[in-house]
């Protein structure tokens, strides 16, 4: 049995159905000022550390023919599908929709609402747009995953407690296996990462498991040769 070495015990890779990598989030809004993460008051500079990791486990995951799945959280320009209450939350002078240096924040198809160039997508590689903080809520991740027989998800992204957890708990509840990549995940709080990292394996992995990358890489690459 093909298996990743994780907490909080090793993680059985499929034998009949698929994995796929999800990156959430990884968009200029969170990652560069003047972004929706920079007007929420936040370091966002913390979250660049995580980018080598992350491009280094997409490659490889790119050399091992697996799905990847990128979200983006971006809302419709009319913004109907984005509820009041997160427009008042925060507490900076602008807010979503308002009209920032990368263009309206948080709104889609706008200059701060895309991928940063590294890990920018691939033809072939599925974009999920997303109004929410979990994936799951109010998109094609679900559809797109059936389609596919995907079963496990390797989760990573930005930021750790907010939209990977949501997705995390959301994928759990629905059945999928889930491990969190920890070296490829980052918060703008090391505290809230460290905790969600504690909270996802805890109780015999009531969320899910976690492994580093070097681990998920060496997995994957003996389920392949098996498989
Ligand atoms: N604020 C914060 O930590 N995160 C978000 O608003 N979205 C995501 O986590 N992607």
């Amino acid at each position: 049995m093909p298996y990743i070495i994780a907490q909080p015990y090793d993680y059985p890779l499929p034998t009949d159905s698929n994995l796929a990598l999800i990156i959430i989030d990884m968009q200029r809004d969170f990652m560069e000022l003047g972004g929706f993460g920079d007007i929420l008051g936040n370091d966002v500079s913390r979250l660049q550390t995580i980018v080598p990791t992350l491009k280094r486990l997409l490659n490889g995951c790119r050399a091992l023919q697996i799905p990847i799945f990128h979200t983006l959280e971006g809302h419709q320009a009319d913004l109907s599908d984005c509820p009041e209450s997160k427009r008042k939350r925060g507490k900076g002078e602008l807010t979503i929709g308002d009209v920032g240096p990368m263009g309206r924040i948080l709104v889609l198809g706008e200059p701060g609402n895309s991928i940063i160039p590294e890990l920018a997508p691939l033809s072939g590689e599925i974009l999920i747009p997303k109004p929410g903080k979990g994936a799951f809520y109010n998109t094609q991740l679900e559809s797109q995953l059936q389609a596919r027989n995907i079963t496990h998800l390797l989760t990573t992204g930005v930021t750790t407690e907010v939209c990977v957890q949501s997705t995390m708990r959301e994928a759990n509840d629905r059945g999928y296996e889930c491990l969190l990549v920890e070296d490829a995940t980052e918060s703008y709080f090391p505290e809230f990462k460290q905790s969600t990292l504690e909270m996802v394996r805890a109780q015999g992995g009531i969320v899910g498991w976690t492994a580093p990358t070097d681990s998920v890489l060496q997995g994957l690459r003996e389920w392949r040769d098996e498989g």
